[in-house]
């Protein structure tokens, strides 16, 4: 029993979907008895979606398990299917990215522009003797050649693998060296906070240290004075001057499409490889289930970066698959102002947004009169991804973004998982606010005690996944042992029991409500273990977001002489609060009495810290185990990841200085 995750909170709120959507829908309840009564013939349906040259033998090969292999035998181009195609079928002139750049230019590329871009990529890259199985490091800023590259590299079989830009020369380098990339697309910067950020000396420094690359591509984005090698070459000098019309050329369906590094808890970072036609089918398929997009009228915007695999599969491969008008905005949500995110939603009308918890819990912070001041109203589904959305966080997304008329969907998924895997349906499914609710069609999760049972409703668990699924990850570049040791090994056949399923972990807690759906907890390595009882972080950070004093907060477990591990919370109050003097220390006592009314004294924090902001990582979530080492006056593990450095100095001179509660 002390290995199954408490729970504690209760939710009783439920919204069922809007009755004009659901009329409508993309996907109906039909999909899940379809995916349930054969589970194969429903992905090879929806691989049917995709135009493929040759047509796959077989759906899935399990038979050297946890090596999948999908549509096995296919062949198809992977950038055919997300742009030529529609050119083809008449829509050339279709918007396929409303660019907007932080200073406020702009620039829309059709898809028949795009076709002529990704073309003339394609070509640079082969001039430059890129060829197909070759890869090709992407670190550029949010422009729309990012898209391009990632789309010129799969139409010529390159493998690409990005890196946010921003990541630091140690970070870039030891990305190099492990794909032993050959081309390096980057640019001479990009705007973030109203000022060019260069990027270019990163990389230089990057290329300077490790072996393989032969040459670098840059993108004149700010102008910027920019240092110059023989290995460089000006994006404009080539690719804009290069032959218009490539032929592309068909793939195996396993061919690797990319890479895309993941930080992992400790040590290297594992080079998380997905191929072609199973990722395809996938992004495709929930992009158009999970959002309801109807191509013809839907203006989609994911405010992801393309260094998140949230990028990757939602700006990229699944809208441009489906012939999406999208927009892309390069810049922060705070310049020039904090109203940002809604002028843009207003002046596009965008009508599908995707964005994470963090922007979420941060517009909170910031105030309701800031969205209140735009025209909204053209947003028809709003969707969250990265982590656990706090109930009242949701509320707040609901009443003040949706204007209590859009369904949200909490979509959750991972780099490794390549594409959504459960996420209500906007038109099918009744909405509980923090709650990602059931597994898609074609998906079989599951929360599962420490021997591998299937927890009842009402129980807390491990995450796991129990089929294999289109778009998973293939293995670990160049590592198979570690993928196998990283994700097949704690329960099942990998774990060297009798069993002969083969269970993937996803490193996630989770538990079953009453009504079978499902919550998610936070990583099992975050989880606290208090008096005996495991008790999950998200759920104290989301009874303290549901005092109206917190925007946001953030929980992790100390260690302590009488408990094993207490609760500390480092909480954002909202922009009216104050803070000072005995306000601060009678709003500290309030939370935690809040914390122990709502989900009962072992979830009472020995210590509540206020702070302005917690340390993020590049795609917003918090690193807590930065944070614990605060708590614990340690000093701070590898930081590489972290978005602004400052932030930890700022928190841990406010730790030292506070003092412990009982
Ligand atoms: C897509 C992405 C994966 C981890 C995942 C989980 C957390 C993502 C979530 C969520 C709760 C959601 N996560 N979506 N937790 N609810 N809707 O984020 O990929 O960057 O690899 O992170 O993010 O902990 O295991 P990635």
């Amino acid at each position: 029993m002390s290995e199954t995750l408490e729970n504690l909170s209760s939710e009783t709120r439920q919204f069922p979907p809007p009755a004009e959507l659901a009329a409508n829908a993309n996907v109906t309840a039909e999909a899940y008895e379809q995916a349930g009564a054969d589970r194969l013939a429903f992905w090879a349906t929806q691989a049917e979606r995709l135009v493929w040259a040759k047509k796959w033998d077989q759906v899935l090969d399990w038979s050297n398990p946890p090596f999948a292999k999908w549509f096995v035998g296919g062949e198809l181009n992977i950038a055919y299917n997300c742009v030529d195609r529609h050119v083809e079928a008449g829509n050339g002139d279709k918007v396929a990215i409303h660019w907007e750049g932080e200073p406020g230019d702009s620039r829309t590329v059709t898809y028949s522009e795009l076709l002529t871009s990704v073309s003339q990529a394609a070509n640079t890259l082969t001039d430059l003797g890129v060829v197909a199985g070759d890869r090709v490091m992407i670190y550029l800023p949010m422009i729309p050649e990012a898209a391009v590259a990632m789309l010129a590299c799969a139409r010529i079989g390159a493998t690409h693998s990005v890196v946010f830009g921003g990541f630091s020369v140690d970070a870039l380098a030891t990305r190099i060296q492990d794909a032993a990339a050959k081309v390096v697309i980057t640019a001479d910067g990009g705007y973030r906070r109203g000022k060019p950020s260069a990027l270019k000396p990163t990389v230089d420094e990057a290329v300077a240290r490790t072996e393989s690359i032969e040459h670098v591509l840059v993108v004149r984005r700010t102008g910027q004075d920019v240092a110059w090698t023989e290995k460089d070459k000006w994006w404009h000098e080539t690719v804009e001057q290069a032959g218009t019309t490539h032929d592309a050329q068909p793939f195996d369906a396993e061919h690797p499409l990319f890479i895309l590094y993941t930080s992992g808890t400790t040590g290297k970072p594992k080079g998380i490889l997905h191929t072609t036609g199973g990722y395809l089918t996938q992004t495709s398929y929930t992009h158009h289930a999970v959002f309801d997009l109807k191509p013809e009228t839907d203006v989609y915007w994911c405010t992801a970066d393309i260094g998140w695999v949230t990028g990757h599969s939602y700006i990229v491969y699944g809208p441009l698959s489906n012939g999406a008008t999208q927009v892309m905005y390069e810049g922060t949500p705070d310049t020039p102002d904090r109203g940002r995110f809604w002028q843009i939603v207003d002046k596009y009308k965008v009508s599908i947004l995707y964005t994470a918890p963090t922007l979420i819990r941060t517009m909170m912070k910031w105030g309701d009169d800031i969205p209140a001041k735009y025209d909204l109203s053209s947003l028809r589904v709003l969707g969250s991804v990265g982590e656990p959305i706090n109930p009242e966080a949701w509320m707040w997304y609901r009443e003040h973004v949706g204007r209590e008329r859009t369904p949200i969907v909490d979509t959750w998924w991972q780099t490794e998982t390549g594409a959504i895997m459960i996420s209500p349906l906007p038109g099918v499914t009744a909405t509980k606010p923090g709650s990602a609710m059931t597994a898609l069609p074609g998906i079989s999760s599951d929360v599962v005690d420490d021997q591998a049972q299937s927890v009842p409703d009402g129980g807390g668990g491990f995450l796991v996944l129990r089929e294999p699924w289109p778009s998973m990850l293939r293995t670990i570049w160049g590592d198979d042992k570690r993928f196998l040791e990283t994700y097949w090994s704690r329960f099942g056949a990998g774990s060297g029991s009798s069993s002969t399923e083969w269970i993937y972990f996803a490193g996630d807690g989770a538990k079953k409500d009453e009504d079978g759906a499902l919550w998610l907890l936070g990583r099992v390595d975050d989880v606290m273990l208090v008096s005996g009882h495991n008790i999950s972080t998200t759920e104290v950070e989301s009874a303290l977001v549901s005092h109206p004093s917190v925007a946001e907060a953030a929980v992790v477990g100390a260690t302590d002489p009488t408990t094993g591990q207490a609760i500390v919370a480092f909480t954002i109050p909202r922009g009216n609060v104050e803070t000072e003097g005995e306000a601060g220390e009678a709003l500290i006592q309030e939370l935690r009495n809040h914390v122990s009314k709502t989900l009962g004294p072992i979830a009472k924090p020995r210590q509540i810290m206020l702070v302005a902001e917690l340390p993020k990582t590049r795609s917003g979530k918090i690193m807590r185990r930065l944070l614990r080492d605060v708590a614990e006056k340690r000093s701070l593990g590898d930081v590489t990841t972290l978005q602004d450095s400052t932030v930890m100095d700022l928190i841990s001179s406010g730790m030292n200085t506070a003092k412990s509660e009982d």
